[in-house]
């Protein structure tokens, strides 16, 4: 008898399989649209109509980051709170009720996104997964988007009421490290999401129906990436949690450090949001200074990134050396590269190297005048939320798929090829998209190439770049078909008694050497909401004060805009009288220490 994830938690087992299986049905749709649009644009094999091309990239784009990313991240918290309290969820039902409301939105987004594709039904959802106004959606998408976001907080509850059951038992113990990611995961996400549901609900919405007429496009925007960047973290966050708890596991060693892995979750529950506007430096309509916060905010985001480089590599050398590996590098050598689950997410982590120096390039306010809305933008994201995230998922579902399904894996050596050929095929695609943004060719278009301009390139050709990328594209998508083949092949396997038992790593230095003050989410998420609160006020109340609530000159609602207004003079005037006062006080105690 093994003592497998299906073994321990047979009911929630069930709930985590139809989860991953959601989200890699999502993962099949968005590699098909992914390679069509690539050979179009690429202007290798063209079949669809330029005109549908934005039709293609919004299924693309909801497909991979909404849906594969997040029915399969809820998967492996579910799996992560479960283990790592030892305890079943509190009413399975309520469990199911979640997954019930995120497929059903699923489905409504899905149908006009892909109804926009035939002539034949009147509707359409060619908005991309920003949906900026103005461009509009059927009312479907946007109700869709909004149960599906619903279903993760329901889902963030049932973690929640699962801890808290276990802390009346357990009052003296620290949070099990997992639980912790998922809870500070959840929080930032509870906050995050306030954004794109006011934009929806408040907005979006009413206007897709036909009750407002306008509505103010930069709010809408900024609302959208008051939600837009945390949802990054979102994605990368569960990524993260199996490269703490699982990687050094499949390392042959231990958690280099339990506290550190704590410190990097509460940064990024703390600075996740208020750096939204570092999407937005060239928007008009938003002050300097309240870019350049964001901008702050961004470089002080990249330490729990750094933190996390640090600890997962020292985890992963402790692996090493206890396989024997000796040496400055040669312990690189005694890594067990030939096991998929680990390649994979190593060479995923590699790859979130270079997407980290993009990402530093982006987050330069003068910097990023050069790269935005250009193809190195696509670049970047491929190598975060394309890599980072989706090749540790893909590999890491080689073991969880044995561990729901109670079925071994079908094939390692075909998972080995198919995660190597990720990463092959991802250094191609993205090398030559940040290339190609750097000369100046835009992203989200079906025709790159303007009439009669010709891109000027330092090295190489627009045609060699446009090779690369479709070479990519291709590799990425073989290697999606040799993904689908395992999980598939494994589907119609046998129940096995082999299986390795369900568990993650242990750490080096443990949640005993964390200061208490880390498992106090109260503080954390107080200090966050108030984060938020100064990055965000003034901005929005400008926004608001100069092209109205609902665009300029329109006041549906009987919200005056002269109280908005009248606020953030308020909130000015008491901030400047504190500034002076703490300067006066300042002042007073720097002269008596003079004295
Ligand atoms: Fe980003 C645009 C800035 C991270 C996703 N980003 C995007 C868009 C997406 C996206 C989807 O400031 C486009 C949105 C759109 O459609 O318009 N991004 C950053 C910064 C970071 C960053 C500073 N992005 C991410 C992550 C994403 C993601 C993570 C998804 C998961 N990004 C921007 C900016 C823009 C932007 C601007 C707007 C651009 C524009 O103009 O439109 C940072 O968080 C990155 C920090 C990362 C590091 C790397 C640490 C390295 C590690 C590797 C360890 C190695 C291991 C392996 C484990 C500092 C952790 C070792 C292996 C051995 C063998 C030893
Ligand atoms: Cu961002």
């Amino acid at each position: 008898m093994s003592n497998a994830y299906i073994d321990q938690f047979p009911a929630e087992a069930k709930v985590v399989k139809a989860l991953f299986y959601s989200s890699f049905v999502a993962l099949a749709l968005g590699g098909v649209f992914g390679i069509i649009q690539t050979l179009h644009r690429t202007d290798i094999y063209r079949f669809i109509d330029s005109a549908d091309y934005y039709s293609v990239l919004t299924a693309h784009g909801v497909f991979m980051v909404i849906t594969f990313t997040i029915f399969f991240l809820v998967g492996v918290f579910t799996w992560g709170v479960t283990t790592s309290l030892d305890r079943e969820v509190e009413d399975i039902r309520f469990t199911w009720a979640w997954v019930g409301l995120m497929s059903l939105g699923t489905v409504m987004a899905a149908v006009p996104i892909l109804a926009g594709l035939t002539d034949s039904i009147d509707m359409s959802a060619a908005v991309l997964f920003t949906f900026y106004a103005p461009l509009q959606g059927h009312p479907l998408f946007y109700l869709g988007l909004v149960l599906f976001v619903v279903g993760t907080w329901v889902a963030g509850a049932d973690w929640f009421r699962s801890w808290w059951a276990w802390k009346k038992e357990n009052p003296d113990e620290r949070i099990p490290l997992p639980t912790f990611m998922v809870l500070t995961t959840m929080i930032m996400w509870y906050i995050a999401t306030m954004g794109v549901a006011t934009s929806i609900l408040v907005f979006l919405l009413p206007w897709s129906l036909g009750w407002i007429d306008s509505i103010n496009p930069l709010l809408t925007r900024t609302l959208f990436w008051f939600f837009g960047h945390p949802v990054v973290y979102f994605w990368l966050m569960p990524a993260y949690m199996m490269w703490y708890v699982m990687l050094p596991k499949f390392s042959g060693g231990k958690l280099f450090s339990d506290p550190l892995a704590r410190v990097g979750f509460v940064l990024f529950l703390l600075l996740s949001t208020p750096v939204g506007i570092h999407h937005q430096y060239l928007d008009p309509g938003i002050a300097e200074g309240f870019k350049f916060i964001a901008m702050t905010n961004t470089m002080f985001l990249l330490l729990p990134s750094f933190l996390t480089a640090f600890t997962v590599v020292a985890s992963m050398e402790h692996g090493a050396r206890q396989r024997g590996g000796t040496g400055y590098f040669g312990w690189l050598k005694a890594l067990p590269w030939r096991d998929p689950v680990f390649a994979g997410m190593a060479l995923a982590g590699l790859l979130f190297a270079a997407a980290g120096f993009s990402g530093m390039v982006n987050a330069g306010m003068n910097i990023n005048y050069l790269v935005h809305n250009s193809l190195w933008v696509v670049g970047h994201f491929h190598l975060t939320v394309g890599t980072a995230v989706a090749l540790t998922f893909m590999a890491v579902s080689y073991w969880f798929i044995p561990q729901v399904t109670g079925k071994e894996l079908w094939n390692r050596s075909v998972a080995l090829v198919q995660v190597v050929l990720w990463f092959i095929g991802m250094t191609f695609m993205t090398n030559s998209m940040h290339r190609a943004g750097l000369i100046g060719m835009p992203r989200r278009t079906a025709e790159p190439q303007y009439d009669g301009f010709e891109f000027e390139t330092a090295v190489g050709s627009v045609s060699e770049l446009d090779a690369q990328i479709a070479l990519g594209g291709v590799l990425l998508t073989l290697s999606l078909v040799l993904f689908f083949a395992n999980i598939i092949g494994t589907a119609f396997g046998s129940r096995s008694d082999n299986l390795p038992d369900n568990g993650y790593a242990e750490a080096l230095s443990g949640s005993d050497d964390a200061p208490r003050v880390l498992d106090n989410l109260k503080l954390w998420t107080a200090i966050a909401v108030v984060l938020v609160i100064i990055a965000y006020s003034l901005p929005l109340m400008s926004i608001v004060d100069r092209g109205g609530l609902y665009g300029p000159d329109i006041t549906p609602l009987p919200v005056s805009l002269e109280s908005v207004t009248f606020l953030a003079f308020a909130v000015e005037h008491a901030a400047t009288a504190t500034l002076e006062s703490a300067g006066t006080a300042a002042q007073s105690a720097l002269s008596g220490v003079m004295n």
